[in-house]
């Protein structure tokens, strides 16, 4: 299996995220990348490739140019204010508010925010870009002819909407890979979620078509992170109805209860007989992850890994979370390893 990764993942390195109350080392950190490259190397996977530059005209399918203007701009608004910290969020518009974007940098934050933990940076943007381009080279692979890919992404993407940033995603980056593989031809692709946290950003970009089923296995939102979408009875809108699913899970969930979520969402894949499967691949499903409730094994990362690759379609990885750093590298290889067994 090729692998793409763009070192330009380190532009992107916040000192705080706002967790409980404290400003704290943000869980999404560069050694996450780190610990994932050694791991692929050690498992014999072939360097991974440099991204080719980022086609925007795909990225202006995924998310709207209000968007992207600020994200572009951020940085630069915030330090014309002479702020000295990270540009983090402190005013949203809630309930009765106007739905309009300010002037001012702090309104555009809040504005454009669906979650006020994460922070931008001088490098933000450019890290940003440059997972999108890998997850878009990845998708390239397979449109030239490779059966599987693995974007090694960071920052990740799944929570990033038409217009909105957080949970630490900037740009949707398997959004962008499945934008363009329909744009090389395909007609259906099934975009199937496996990180712990609901794909918020991912289903608000395809909840109304229909040439992307969006299938997300995640934390009850009732309980974990996003909170306010991922329930069951969120199922597509428009021509996208029935293009969505979701399976919130409860706390404790090991992988009995998941598989058997797994399991079923597969059925539905196959019943669908999509041209292309792209995995939000999160790993923050592992037992000893420190944000989230599931408990996956090291060695369940391997049998499911196994299940993906017995659907015999065209697969491309999008790296997602995963914050038990040390086993993060071991849990990936062992989800693209198991794939391939
Ligand atoms: O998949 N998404 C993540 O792993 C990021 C979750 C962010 C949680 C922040 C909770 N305060
Ligand atoms: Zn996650």
């Amino acid at each position: 299996m090729r692998t793409v990764a763009s070192s330009d993942h380190s532009l992107h390195f916040p000192k705080g995220e706002l967790s409980g109350g404290e400003l704290v080392r943000p869980f999404e950190c560069p050694e996450r990348w780190d610990y994932i490259a050694q791991a692929l190397s050690a498992a014999g996977y072939s360097k991974p490739e440099t991204p080719s530059a980022l086609d925007m005209g795909i990225v202006g399918k995924i998310h709207q140019q209000d968007y992207l203007n600020f994200l572009s701009q951020a940085w630069t608004l915030w330090e014309a204010e002479g702020f000295n910290g990270e540009a983090l969020p402190t005013v949203v518009p809630a309930r009765r508010m106007q739905q309009r974007e300010p002037d001012h940098i702090d309104g555009k934050l809040g504005y454009f925010a669906m979650a006020i933990e994460t922070a931008i940076t001088k490098g933000t943007y450019q890290a940003a870009l440059s997972s999108a381009a890998c997850a878009q080279s990845a998708a390239n692979l397979l449109n030239k002819g490779q059966s599987s890919a693995f974007a090694l992404c960071r920052p990740p993407g799944h929570h990033a909407g038409i217009d909105l940033y957080g949970g630490y995603c900037f740009l949707n980056n398997a959004a962008i890979a499945a934008q363009t593989l329909l744009d090389a031809g395909a007609k259906r692709i099934a975009l199937l979620d496996v990180d712990f946290h609901h794909g918020n950003g991912t289903q608000d970009i395809f909840y109304h078509r229909d040439d992307v089923f969006f299938l997300s296995l995640h934390g009850d939102p009732k309980q974990a992170f996003p909170h306010f979408l991922g329930y069951q009875d969120e199922t597509g809108s428009g021509a996208g109805d029935g293009f969505t699913i979701n399976y919130p899970l409860p706390p404790g969930s090991a992988y009995d209860v998941w598989s058997a979520a797994l399991t079923d969402a597969l059925n539905k894949i196959r019943a669908y007989s999509p041209d292309a499967l792209v995995i939000s691949l999160g790993v923050d499903t592992f037992e000893r992850d420190p944000i989230s409730f599931f408990k996956l094994t090291s060695h369940d990362f391997t049998r499911y890994g196994e299940l993906l690759g017995a659907m015999n379609l065209p697969t491309l990885f999008v790296m997602e979370g995963g914050y038990a750093v040390e086993e993060i590298g071991i849990n990936t290889c062992n989800v693209l390893n198991g794939f391939q067994m």
